[in-house]
């Protein structure tokens, strides 16, 4: 560091950041002829972008620097999310916006030539996620910095993150995401590194006392090094950090004993091998499936981040006993559960902790978010890999399921069953090792997503274990959304609107006072400017729609929106049974009689996983649709059927704001929360949806008189499998309509879509499709004369908009800081 006597002059001499337009004209203009080395006569739009974003990251990182340095100056407690994705999305506007500068930028930037939307939409996503998960993780940031929470997030820095989407003579094409060409967003800290080890042998080593200690060796080590990411708060200096590692050889570039050796080939291949770690993110959610390279990046994603984490907790030269008061660290879902091995072994073979100390601290340190009951979700992995690839972690997952087991077996001395069903180890073929089941042991909170969701953990997957711990174990954190990206940057107008109305931009930071808008739903004046603000955010949608798929769509038509990945238990396929059924149903009406329908635009987006060949058979489906309703000039404007390809967090931010009705429609006790859901409704558009996930605290919050609910309750759908298999299961009149339609060939080869209508009538339609579609389809009529009282519907989504404060995810965080982490916010001196 710079010695004493010397500080004046460095403050002197410190950056102080741009003000005002002219300030950051200047800024821009340094950055194109320096830093991009361009001069005014080739500053194109992606420069321009460049530019821009290095002028305010030049902001962000004095914040930053500032963020850290008090963190490391206060000392106090640490919360660290790890998550295996985040779906951040774009960095530039969010930052303007944080920064409170946009408008200066909008200034500078137009005087200089250019549109602010324009260089916005240069930026690639960062999409590293799949959905939900993933941005809840990137929302989750978002209100960390903006409380004032000590709090870093640590991931994988993917080389590719999730494919982008083409749409291809109506199928899904995948088109690797190669996003980093130019990432003015992260920090490279080559010199924050870890060496991972892999593979090898555990050899134990008798030492004083008759003590054994174990010696993991051999094997091979894969270094992991540091990019950081700035978090910034919203309106707080408080910028956090998002560490995220990539993988590359020991070593540097080759191995230099093989180069040297002439042995070239073979180390390259190494590096190859080992930059392979980090180079894709896994395209499934909500499905698991036991690839080797994805369980080297769980390890080497958790031991990288424990041992950031454990080198900053020893230098602060604290006893081990007070690690858990320095340190609280949440799983998001189960795929970084060897952290609780990897920390236990830290503690136990590195530090020479015994066993019970060294776990006391383990489970004081762990929380675990669960995001889903779905079986095939379930994380588990062959016992035979995991001893592989970390022979020594296995042993400390047989220790750790030894003492659980010997536990349990005292607690419930009469019961031999409960041991083989709790067991972390499954006594299956091969044997599996049952990634939730270790991390319920071996944290102290474990926590669902909604209020429905965390109740079926607690009487379904995790029974034996709210029988085992009791319930305090097992609690409920409800979802949430930031309402900066989500509101202010996704829809300004309306936020502005709002702000004017209420008082000011508080409500961004406390969402709950947007309830001051209730007495406003009934004002006409208000109600007008409501509805001119979402009709131009419909039209902004058309003009997407037009761009990515050449139709033609009326912003004055009903938008009816689902947006999501495609999955059968989304059901998607229910949503376009259901416009084929009002497709039919137009089709069979006299002119006269059609005229008077209420026009709607079906717009549908999401992608599949690669390997989900039904999810394939769905996007099919809604466009083969979409290429027969949207030619047919008998129905003209009265139904569009669009599938907006590459469904992404900078198309969510358009596509969010311009709904009518937005479909959340999965099977009742299958989605955990949803967010959209929220995000929806904050933007002023009404949902149809099942008792489901979030949709029931939405329900609760708005009133039930503002959502459309239909479909048959979680509590029923076990009863009703089951019934299609044992009993007779007859098929729902007018989806058999549907079906004879698509039969006949109407949207292309019958063929390409019978296995979806197999699913329903001969397979045992898991997802209760048709027995939903009847409820499904009378509620969608309710939607149409629901929106023909255009002032009772305004006036519906104003309400609903008033009292959505419970979902900022300020909240959510708040609740986990307080009942799961035990740490308080606290503010950034500047
Ligand atoms: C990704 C990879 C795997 Cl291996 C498993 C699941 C996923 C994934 O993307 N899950 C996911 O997005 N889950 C969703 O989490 C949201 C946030 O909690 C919920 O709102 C949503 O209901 C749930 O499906």
């Amino acid at each position: 560091s710079i010695p004493e006597p010397q500080r004046e002059a460095w403050k002197r001499a410190q950056a102080q950041g741009f003000r005002g337009k002219d300030g950051f004209e200047k800024e821009l203009v340094r950055h194109v002829e320096t830093t991009l080395a361009r001069s005014m006569f080739n500053c194109d739009e992606k420069a321009a972008y460049s530019a821009t974003s290095l002028a305010f990251r030049d902001q962000l990182i004095l914040d930053w620097n500032r963020t850290q340095q008090n963190q490391t100056y206060r000392d106090s407690k640490r919360v660290y999310y790890l998550s295996l994705e985040f779906l951040m999305g774009r960095a530039l506007d969010n930052a303007m916006l944080n920064i409170g500068q946009k408008d200066t930028a909008k200034a500078g930037l137009s005087e200089l030539g250019f549109r602010i939307e324009d260089i916005i939409g240069q930026e690639n996503d960062a999409a590293l996620g799949n959905g939900g998960l993933g941005r809840l993780a990137a929302c989750f940031l978002d209100s960390l910095a903006s409380l004032d929470f000590h709090a870093w997030g640590y991931g994988l820095r993917y080389r590719y993150g999730i494919f982008k989407q083409e749409i291809i003579d109506g199928y899904q094409v995948e088109v690797p995401d190669y996003w980093l060409d130019f990432n003015p967003w992260e920090f490279p800290r080559h010199d924050v590194t870890v060496d991972i080890q892999f593979f090898g042998n555990v050899r134990k080593e008798s030492k004083e006392q008759g003590k054994e200690v174990a010696i993991w060796e051999g094997g091979e080590i894969v270094q992991a090094v540091a990019y950081d990411v700035p978090i910034p708060g919203y309106n707080t200096s408080t910028t956090n950090n998002l560490r995220l590692w990539s993988s590359k050889a020991s070593g540097g570039e080759f191995d230099f004993q093989k180069f040297n050796n002439g042995d070239y080939e073979s180390s390259v291949a190494d590096q190859q091998r080992a930059e392979t770690i980090s180079a894709v993110l896994y395209p499934n959610d909500n499905l698991e499936r036991g690839k080797e390279l994805r369980l080297k990046q769980q390890y080497f994603w958790v031991a990288a981040s424990l041992h950031d984490i454990v080198r900053r907790f020893k230098k602060s030269k604290r006893p081990w006993k007070q690690f858990a008061d320095q340190v609280a660290i949440q799983l998001n879902d189960t795929h970084p559960t060897l952290a609780i091995v990897e920390l236990q072994r830290i503690l136990v073979d590195i530090e020479g902790l015994e066993w019970e100390e060294a776990w006391d601290i383990v489970t004081s340190t762990f929380g675990y978010t669960n995001h889903t009951v779905l079986p095939e979700a379930l994380e588990k992995w062959p016992v035979g890999l995991v001893q592989h690839l970390l022979p020594r972690h296995l042993q400390i997952i047989y220790d750790i399921n030894l003492y659980f087991l010997q536990q349990v077996e005292k607690q419930f001395p009469n019961d031999r069953d409960i041991l083989r069903r709790v067991s972390i180890i499954e006594e299956s073929q091969p044997k599996m090792v049952r990634m939730a089941y270790l991390a319920i042991v071996g944290s102290h909170k474990v926590n669902g997503v909604a209020e429905l969701h965390s109740d079926l953990i607690k009487t379904t997957i995790f029974k034996d274990f709210v029988e085992i711990y009791g319930p305090d174990k097992f609690t409920n954190v409800t979802n949430g959304i930031t309402p900066r990206r989500w509101l202010h940057q996704a829809n300004p107008r309306l936020s502005e609107l709002i702000a004017s109305k209420i008082g000011g931009n508080d409500f961004l930071k406390d969402l709950t006072k947007l309830n001051k808008l209730e007495s406003l739903a009934e004002d006409k004046e208000f109600r007008k400017e409501w509805s001119e603000i979402k009709y131009a955010n419909k039209v902004r949608l058309a003009k997407l729609i037009k761009e990515l798929t050449g139709v033609t769509v009326n912003p004055a038509a009903l938008f009816d929106i689902q947006v999501k990945r495609i999955h059968e238990y989304k059901r998607q396929q229910l949503n376009i049974f259901g416009v084929i059924h009002r497709y039919l149903t137009l089709k069979a009406m006299s002119p006269e009689e059609r005229k008077k329908q209420l026009p709607r635009v079906s717009v549908f987006g999401g992608k599949a996983a690669p390997g989900y060949w039904m999810a394939k058979q769905i996007i099919h489906l809604i466009n083969a649709v979409g290429s027969v309703v949207n030619n047919d000039a008998d129905i003209g404007d009265l139904l569009k059927v669009i599938f907006l390809p590459d469904y992404n967090v900078s198309k969510a931010e358009i596509i969010t704001p311009a709904s009518d009705i937005s479909e959340h429609i999965s099977t009742a006790g299958t989605e955990a929360s949803g967010t959209s859901n929220m995000k929806f409704v904050l933007n002023g558009g009404l949902i149809i949806g099942t008792c489901d996930g979030a949709n029931i605290e939405i329900t609760r919050e708005i009133g039930d008189n503002n959502i459309f609910l239909f479909g048959n309750l979680a509590e029923d759908v076990e009863d009703l499998r089951h019934a299609h298999n044992y009993g007779s299961h007859t098929i729902d009149p007018d989806l058999n309509k549907v079906f004879e339609e698509m039969e006949k060939g109407t949207f292309g080869t019958p063929h390409d879509f019978s296995a979806m209508v197999a699913a329903v009538r001969h397979h045992g339609d898991y997802y209760l499709v048709s027995d939903d579609f009847h409820s499904y389809i009378e509620t969608h009529k309710l939607v149409d004369e629901a929106y023909r009282n255009q002032d009772e519907w305004v006036a519906k989504c104003i309400v609903s908009v008033a009292r959505m404060g419970f979902f900022s995810s300020d909240r959510c965080i708040n609740e986990y800081a307080e009942s799961i982490w035990n740490v308080e916010p606290l503010a950034v001196k500047s």
